[in-house]
């Protein structure tokens, strides 16, 4: 066995970072030590409670435990507490605050908070809340979920606490007809029951979180005398991913501008940029700068032979900003910058300068950065292709391809130019945007009523 330890050279061994939100006494801890001996790995806890009383029993109870494993156990397992709120602790003090309003009842949040296109507001990142950002491959709320007041806000701490990949899980050793039943009790103490499937999915959907599976039943394992007993329980999980879904489909549709000339091609990456015009940039208004993706369509109504790569659906990862990387030589004002992400460079016949686009933005990457170099851009762009590639063949951002707006080209539903498309925010037959909220966009495809 390697314990990391190699002719006097100590070697930290990665340890897998859980965080268990309203631990109490800590009675999940014997089980997360067990499950990591069983799978070889370290362990970091760290246990998160209101209540000074419940830290103060829980340290204990992690001491204790500790101690049993003997001089093995200090080295692979170690504990940590936090004696506060898991919102402010995670989001920042001012969080609440900032998004005041009444969450509703099924924890589809408030208008305030959602404000924003790119949906939930993820709190103020400061020295205070820093240590846990991106810090935890594991959060688990067990048999508490329905006493957080505000599953909105809850949901967004856990999602941002947790590393690419990690795992919120929420658990109720009890069932959620348990908590149900403490609901309609006491609504003050409980004031929610647990998600079901479709809760969960309305919970995370504006979230970078993937939601995976909802287990509300009874299983069978052994009591203490080996008898086989029916327990409730309930499980829920969803991951952390790179990709969050938009509050609002963005509809555009403009000419292709010639670019800056500045070096999309140069980087490796060219972009087809929307024409600048006052319709794009009173759109551009509502669009915080950032690094989006959706799907493109270059319009071609000729009669007779249609170039290749129009009336065709193509991926696109799009840079809504002012490129500040490029310091002296920014953009004059913020852009719409497109890049196709294609199989093969003759997948679009020529160049499509002055050809009109409609892109269709559905879902949201990062923000837009100013990069110490031009290597790290680089880095950066590939990554964004990657996962705006992998973030459009799920089921969600597949449905949006059917949306009418980019199907009724590429179906050949539209015969002529004279079925001109104006969006319903603003603009006319050269240039033109709108909004609509995702749920009604998925809901007005074919496939809508029975997806996602
Ligand atoms: N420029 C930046 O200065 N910072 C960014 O974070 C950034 N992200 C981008 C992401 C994508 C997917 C694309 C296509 C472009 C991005 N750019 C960014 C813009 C880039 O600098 C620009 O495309 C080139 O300067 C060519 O105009
Ligand atoms: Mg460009």
């Amino acid at each position: 066995m390697d314990d990391g330890e190699d002719e006097g050279i100590t070697m930290e061994r990665k340890k897998y970072k859980i965080l268990d939100v309203g631990c109490g006494t800590g009675a999940l801890f014997p089980y997360y030590l067990k499950a990591a001996d069983n799978a070889g790995i370290d362990l970091s806890i760290t246990g998160l409670d209101l209540s000074p009383k419940m830290i103060s029993l829980a340290k204990k109870w992690g001491e204790t435990l500790l101690t049993s494993l003997g001089e093995g156990g200090g080295s692979k397992y170690n504990f940590n507490f936090v004696e506060g709120d898991f919102v402010r602790t995670v989001l920042g003090e001012e969080y609440e605050t900032k998004n005041e309003g009444e969450g509703e009842e099924n924890g589809s949040g408030d208008k305030k908070r959602t404000d924003n296109l790119i949906g939930c507001g993820d709190g103020v990142e400061d020295e205070l809340t820093e240590e846990h950002r991106g810090a935890y491959d594991a959060v688990v709320i067990n048999a508490c979920f329905g006493n957080f007041y505000d599953q909105v806000a809850t949901t967004t701490a856990a999602c941002q606490s947790l590393k690419l990949n990690g795992i919120f899980a929420i658990s109720h050793p009890l069932g959620a007809d348990f908590v149900r039943k403490l609901n309609i009790e006491d609504s003050s103490m409980v004031p929610h029951h647990l998600p079901t499937a479709l809760d969960l999915r309305r919970l995370t959907r504006t979230q970078p979180l993937s939601a995976h599976s909802v287990l509300d039943e009874e299983i069978n394992l052994l009591d203490a005398t080996r008898q086989v007993q029916s327990y409730p329980f309930y499980y829920a999980s969803t991951s952390r991913v790179p990709h969050r879904p938009l509050r609002d489909v963005v509809r555009f549709r403009a000419p292709v501008a010639r670019g800056y000339g500045r070096g999309g091609k140069k980087l490796g990456f060219p972009t087809a940029n929307l024409e600048s015009s006052p319709v794009i940039r009173a759109a551009l208004e509502e669009v915080p700068t950032g690094v989006y993706f959706g799907w493109a369509v270059l319009e071609d109504f000729s009669k007779d032979v249609q170039r290749t790569g129009r009336n065709t659906w193509h991926r696109a990862v799009v840079n809504v900003g002012l490129s500040p990387t490029f310091e002296g030589k920014e953009n004059g004002e913020k852009i719409v910058e497109a890049h196709l992400i294609l199989n093969s460079e003759k997948d679009i016949e020529g160049d499509f300068y002055d050809e009109t686009m409609r892109l269709a933005l559905s879902g949201f990457l990062r923000p837009e950065k100013k990069f110490p170099s031009f290597p790290d851009l680089i880095n950066a762009i590939n990554g964004d292709v990657a996962n705006a590639r992998e973030a459009l063949g799920t089921q969600l951002f597949v449905v949006l391809k059917t949306d009418g707006f980019l199907a009724d080209l590429c179906l050949g539903s539209l015969v002529d130019s004279s079925a001109v498309w104006v969006g319903a925010s603003g603009g006319d037959e050269n240039a033109s945007y709108e909004f609509q909220n995702l749920e009604e966009a998925i809901a007005d495809t074919p496939m809508g009523p029975l997806a996602v």
